[in-house]
């Protein structure tokens, strides 16, 4: 489907394709995967939000005029709700069902939960998308999930902003797998970047928390509340709140965080509910947080002031991840470094696709 050449008088096929998302949506059924040109699709362009999506369907964007070649950077597929609803939502979803190079911007919410993607009891699949300056969605700005199972691949969380909680993601009784991951930038009353609230379990590997602020407290970066989680290879740096900068846990939360950088997160880097008390890396330990291969020394960016967050040559996290860590951004498609893909060990950290197709 096409938003700028298209047509829903159309059959809907690569050479007369449809032109809106949520007409092509009526004629899929289990397994099917709608491929999108690059455009914008918007209100003012044609497209109707919140899209609901359907089960074991597959959104997939990138894709050039004709389909005739795919680009995540050259053709940019943009879901943009101008600010009017919320942009997708997920109700009863189960594996199968995923979202593929898409840029989803300009939700909000019209009620507390999500601005950008709700998800109520569902699993999905989430890669190559960018979710930005999506607002007000009271929990959650750019993605809330309650009782789901979400994976979340190379994808960016930027410029959320929550009224209340969870500026990135707000996330109630659920599985999150997050991978390679940029959080960057958002903002909420209370945890700035994402709240793992109640039962949840994430595992997070290889992302970067960067400038996320919780403007009246609690975590700037992550938060957890009667949860546990596994945190890996992830890097810190500059997030803000009066609670803690970097992770604030409430009762009941017991995260385990290795192989981690942080840097300059304000006022201090950690709080822990159980003791009651602030600290840095040197607690983890004693806090039963594990704390192996953490550290605290500047990353040494590419150019942090522009958002490129690359890695200098020479910087510490390059090669300072979990040494037993042998997944795919180690399969030669990945960098920190321009230019460079990622060899064993692994590089702690975001890195970038090393060529623009997946
Ligand atoms: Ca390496």
């Amino acid at each position: 489907m096409d938003i700028n050449n298209g047509s829903d008088e159309n059959p809907g096929t690569k050479d007369l394709p449809f032109k809106t998302i949520t007409w092509a949506l009526n004629f899929t059924s289990f397994g099917d995967t709608i491929y999108i040109a690059q455009g914008t699709y918007s209100p003012s362009s044609g497209e109707t939000f919140p899209i609901a999506m359907k089960d074991q369907v597959k959104l997939k964007g990138g894709y050039a005029p004709g389909f005739v070649s795919r680009n995540l950077i050259d053709n940019q597929t943009i879901l943009d709700a101008e600010q009017t609803t919320r942009i997708l939502r997920f109700e009863m979803t189960s594996p199968g069902t995923e979202l593929e190079a898409l840029i989803i911007e300009n939700g909000k919410n019209p009620d507390y939960w999500g601005a950008g993607i709700q998800s109520n009891d569902s699993s999905f699949i989430m890669k190559y998308c960018t979710i930005r300056n999506n607002s007000g969605g009271e929990y959650g700005a750019g993605l809330y999930c309650q009782r789901s199972n979400i994976v979340l691949e190379n994808c960016i969380f930027t410029d959320n902003y929550g009224t209340t909680c969870g500026g990135a993601i707000y996330a109630w009784s659920s599985g999150i797998t997050m991978t390679n991951c940029l959080v960057s930038n958002n903002s909420a009353n209370i945890n700035g970047g994402i709240s793992f609230s109640y039962k949840c379990t994430p595992v997070v590997t290889n992302c970067l928390f960067i400038n996320n602020v919780g403007t009246n407290g609690y975590g700037g970066a992550l938060s957890f509340y009667r949860t546990t989680a596994l945190v890996s290879n992830c890097v810190f740096v500059g997030n803000s709140s009066s609670g803690a900068g970097a992770i604030y846990t409430e009762w009941e939360a017991l995260p385990t965080i290795r192989y981690s950088n942080f840097y300059n997160n304000n006022p201090f880097l950690a709080y822990n509910a159980f003791t009651g008390s602030s600290g840095d890396t040197s607690n983890f330990n004693a806090w039963g947080w594990d704390g192996t291969g953490c550290r605290e020394i500047p990353p040494l960016f590419h150019d942090e002031g522009s958002g490129d967050y690359h890695l200098q040559p020479n910087s510490p996290l390059i090669d300072s991840g979990d040494p037993l860590y042998s997944g795919y951004l180690l399969n030669g498609y990945w960098e920190t470094v321009p230019g460079i893909p990622d060899i064993f060990p692994v590089d702690m950290g975001y890195h970038y696709p090393y060529i623009p197709v997946p």
